[in-house]
């Protein structure tokens, strides 16, 4: 199986925030040739979970809405139910079709910015591989 250097464990599942910068499609790429994808955030757990890894820091998560203008869809093809939106978010300032991560409050840390934007990323992948 692959390496697991610098990957967190939370529920059968590994997390790894990068510390290059890259776009969403390229970030997406780089989880994909690790054995994982962008992480999907579909608890609350997850998501505080997230936010602690992620410190002072912004981060892309698996979700988009490239296919269709405000229909967000994980990486997995599913539709986003819980969101943890900040206020006034997604707001496709702009043109944003991708999400990041902030580190601001748990329950309201997302963004839409623009796919082009060059973020760190959150790689997820399952213990079992
Ligand atoms: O104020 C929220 C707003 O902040 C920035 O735009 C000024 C963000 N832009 C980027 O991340 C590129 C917007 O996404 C965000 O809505």
């Amino acid at each position: 199986s692959q390496s697991k250097v610098g990957w967190r464990y939370l529920g059968s599942r590994f997390y790894y925030i990068s510390t290059e910068l890259k776009t969403w499609s390229e970030s997406r790429q780089d989880c994909r040739s690790r054995g994982g994808d962008l992480v999907i955030i579909n608890s609350r757990e997850k998501q505080e979970f997230i936010i602690k890894q992620l410190g002072n820091n912004e981060a892309w998560i698996g979700l988009s809405d490239r296919d269709t203008e405000g229909v967000w869809k994980w990486v997995d093809g599913t539709r986003l139910t819980t969101a943890y939106w900040r206020d006034g978010e997604p707001n496709n300032a702009g043109d944003e079709d991708c999400a990041e991560m902030l580190s601001s409050h748990v329950s309201k840390s997302w963004n839409d910015a623009p796919c082009s934007a060059q973020l760190s990323w959150i790689c997820e992948k399952s213990a079992f591989q």
